[in-house]
């Protein structure tokens, strides 16, 4: 046996430029003279891969070995950003790399830069499980990530000469990829289709076609924790590469087409986001990767045996389901209990109920998944049958209860039509949480109402936070030495609450202007980002206001563009005299689902909006509007600390948490926005007065709702909103064709289902205030400091924490 021994030391700069080398002559098979910035991209990434070994081997020995539990986080998308920069951090190699490369003739940035961004998420959802993992790690959790390595990640967007989105698929793997370590030898085989017959009394599957599993791993190593966790994606690989026969008779695209059909599972991220798609392949991918996840767990934790004891499964792992996506391993669970180990169908129940939790990330009841019965049944018909059993059970339960049947049915699991895949994990799991205060509220009081009155106790809040070492170390060095500086360490990183001891500098106006200097700063080197990769000029003497999301209804990019043509209107009029003016330029960063209709058509507008005020000499140097394409990581790392106003503007009781508030929150960005999701307790924190609060409440939507909402009546009332949208109507921004975004003002003017008319008046009233308070620099930055001071809350290690507490009732390793 191998001994397990401590994380590698340390290394010094000669060292691990030696160890660079190495990997480039061996590995890249270049010299260093011949090698590109991609070639030390990769050998770079392999050598610290090699660092980071030892503690991953002596992590997942003590997993398995010790006595504490761990997570399988289990999710569809996980957004993890470029690795490289984030893996040396948390090795501690950054000072060794930056003189490793440079000493090879290079620039450490550009060896950062070389790194292509996987895309294997959509957005917020997928980020969260990223920050997840990663907190996880850095607390010495031991956890595994699992998932599906997705040949094509979220789409590459850019736009048409007319401004529409184009989608342009994302083939990240067409470059080496030093990360993920595909290991044939630990695959799975997942099954699909053909019947269940009875055998000795005994239901046996027999299904049609299987595809082979095989799981690429990549490492996750936390900050200063000397752990290294695994996220384990599958990918997936056909059992008859080839049919040999149907070759010989030359028919050359049939005998691929097995390989095709198997392959075809993990090839493409379904572009969605909270709408729900009823795609058969949606559905295999969703099996696919759950079912090979907990063959992998048993495999982990019950090591070369036959017949473990897996009563024994809830004290080795919990499994997290991140949305509905990974849902049905609920099922899939009872039937490897039941078909492949034997156990009766209560024991089963029991472990299954005690292994699951679930996370629901939505308030829209049309995004919660909804699987019609055939389409399960044909797919996976053993499944449906347990499903279907787990209803009876279910219903017996209800009635037991004396729940009443008008609410039993509105309850049902399985309804004979279809699978209700958030009631199955209500059902299914221990405990079902909500991203954020307000949101899990909801929950209980809409959206799963009645499964929060028969079971209260399974429901709880867990608020969202986002890694402080990617979103404030590296993707802002400038304010993370001052926040080192002012609190005279940098345990912060670890310990986000400790910013709390900034609140007293914001009373130092020194401490205050150096703040604002790192603000400068920061736009200043995102004018340059901008530049290189957009051609944009930006002047950075204008407020740098930001939009960035993927683009929907309920966050309302209408209510934030229709604001900004108000806004060039008055300008043009001359209703604003210039020395009001106060100059902005507006960033949006939005990806549109590729069959979202109306939310392409408002990126169609942003951009031409821009192409229209950008170009006006009459508002040069007052407002420039920019419309940035494929918002990513990458993007995101550079935009939001040159950002100092934030738009969270989601029709209240819509968004159900936001983790972009509390990026910008903590690189000390203000927000304009609604009492909706986070922003709630965003505010709380920072404190009311360091936060433009705008708009209807929960309680006002639901009463407008009811009273009749009639969106043209306050088109009537205010003259600014009345006026953009004319100018939008009278092709203004589409070279006079009155019909271009015809569709998208009949929506504002009869439908307009998030109310963005409704609160137009309330966010362009509240711009005085915040252009007020710009105008004194020195108070903008005091406030802006307060909301980094008190977003410590805001960190991904406090929720994971929180659920280690209220849900999963586990800690670190000893
Ligand atoms: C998002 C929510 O819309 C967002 O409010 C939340 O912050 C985030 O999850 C993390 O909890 N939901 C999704 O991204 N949903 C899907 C299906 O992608």
């Amino acid at each position: 046996m191998t001994e397990i021994t401590a994380p590698k030391s340390p290394v010094t700069a000669d060292q691990f430029a030696d160890e660079i080398r190495e990997q480039l002559k061996y590995t890249q098979n270049v010299t260093p003279e011949q090698a590109t910035a991609a070639d030390v991209y990769v050998a770079a990434s392999k050598a610290v891969r090699n660092h980071l070994a030892d503690a991953w081997f002596k992590t997942q020995a003590d997993t398995v070995n010790g006595n504490t539990k761990a997570v399988g986080y289990f999710s569809a998308e996980f957004l993890m950003g470029k690795q490289l920069e984030n893996a040396l951090l948390n090795a501690g190699l950054t000072d060794q790399f930056d003189s490793a490369v440079e000493a090879l003739g290079f620039q450490p940035k550009d060896i950062i830069d070389a790194e292509y961004e996987p895309g294997l998420g959509n957005g917020g959802l997928g980020r969260l499980a990223a920050c997840f993992i990663d907190s996880l790690a850095s607390l010495g959790v031991p956890a595994f990530g699992y998932g599906i390595q997705y040949k094509y990640g979220i789409f590459k967007q850019t736009f048409d000469e007319n401004g529409k989105q184009v989608e342009t698929p994302d083939y990240w793997l067409n470059n080496e990829e030093p990360w993920g370590h595909i290991d044939y030898n630990r695959d799975q085989k997942v099954s699909f289709g053909g019947e269940v017959v009875e055998e000795n009394g005994k239901k046996v599957w027999k299904p049609a076609w299987s595809v082979r599993a095989v799981p690429v791993d990549y490492l996750v190593p936390g900050y200063k924790s000397q752990r290294v966790n695994t996220l384990r994606l599958w990918t997936a690989k056909s059992y008859d590469e080839f049919d040999l026969l149907a070759f010989n008779r030359s028919e050359y695209m049939d005998a691929v087409k097995p390989q095709v059909k198997a392959e075809n599972i993990s090839k493409i991220l379904y572009p969605e986001d909270s709408t729900k798609v009823g795609k058969e392949l949606r559905l295999e991918q969703q099996y696919f990767f759950v079912s090979a996840s907990l063959h992998d767990a048993i495999r982990v934790f019950y090591p070369g045996q036959d017949k473990p004891d897996l009563t024994t499964f809830p004290n080795k792992i919990t499994f997290q389901l991140n949305d509905t996506h990974p849902v049905i391993g609920i099922p899939e669970l009872m039937r490897i209990l039941i078909d492949e180990y034997d156990y009766d169908w209560d024991t089963a129940w029991d472990i299954t109920v005690k292994t699951f939790n679930y996370t629901c990330h939505t308030l829209l009841p049309e995004a919660l998944e909804v699987w019609p019965a055939s389409l399960i049944g044909e797919l996976l018909p053993r499944h449906l049958e347990i499903i279907e059993k787990i209803n009876e059970q279910f219903e017996d339960e209800l009635k037991g209860k004396g729940v009443a049947d008008e609410t039993i049915e509105r309850m049902r699991i399985y309804t004979g039509d279809s699978v209700r895949m958030a009631y199955l994990a209500t059902y299914g799991g221990s405990h079902v949480n909500g991203v954020a205060a307000l949101h899990s509220q909801l929950l209980k009081d809409m959206t799963l109402k009645d499964f929060s009155d028969v079971y209260p106790a399974k429901f709880t809040n867990v608020t969202n936070g986002v890694t402080p070492r990617r979103f404030v170390k590296l993707a802002n060095p400038g304010l993370s030495d001052l926040i080192t500086e002012g609190l005279g360490t940098d345990k912060w990183l670890s310990d986000l609450e400790l910013l709390e001891g900034l609140a007293p500098l914001a009373k130092d106006d020194e401490f205050v202007k150096k703040f604002a200097a790192v603000k400068a700063a920061n736009k200043h080197a995102f004018v340059g980002f901008a530049k290189d990769h957009y051609g944009l000029d930006i002047d950075e003497n204008t407020m740098f206001n930001t939009m960035v999301k993927r683009l929907h209804e309920y966050k309302r990019q209408s209510l934030k563009i229709l604001a900004v043509i108000s806004k060039y209107a008055a300008i043009k009029n001359g209703t604003v005299s210039a020395d009001d003016i106060l100059p902005r330029t507006v960033f949006f960063g939005a990806k549109a689902a590729p069959g979202y209709y109306l939310a392409k058509m408002t990126i169609q507008l942003i951009n031409n909006v821009s192409k229209v005020v950008n170009n006006d000499p009459d508002v040069k140097g007052k407002l420039a509007v920019h419309m940035l394409p494929n918002y990513n990581i990458e993007m995101a790392q550079n935009l939001i600390p040159a950002t100092e106003l934030d738009e969270q503007i989601s029709q209240a009781g819509k968004e159900a948490s936001g983790t972009g508030n509390m990026k910008f929150a903590l690189n000390g960005a203000l927000t304009v926005g609604t009492l909706d999701g986070a922003n709630v307790e965003i505010r709380e924190r920072v404190g009311a007065e360091n936060f433009f609060l705008f708009g209807m409440t929960v309680d006002e939507v639901e009463k407008l709702y009811a009273d009749g909402y009639d969106p043209a009546k306050y088109y009537e009332a205010d003259p600014r909103l009345k006026q953009a949208i004319d100018l939008v109507a009278n092709g203004t921004f589409s070279n006079g064709d009155r019909n271009a975004y015809a569709p998208l003002v009949a929506d504002w003017l009869t439908k307009d289902w998030f109310m963005t008319l409704a609160d137009f008046s309330a966010y362009a009233d509240i711009q005085a205030e915040i252009e007020k308070l710009y105008r004194d620099p020195l108070e903008w930055n005091r406030k802006a400091l307060l909301n980094v001071a008190n977003s410590g809350f805001f960190s991904s290690d406090r929720s994971i924490e929180d659920y280690l507490e209220r849900i999963w009732h586990t800690g670190p390793l000893a």
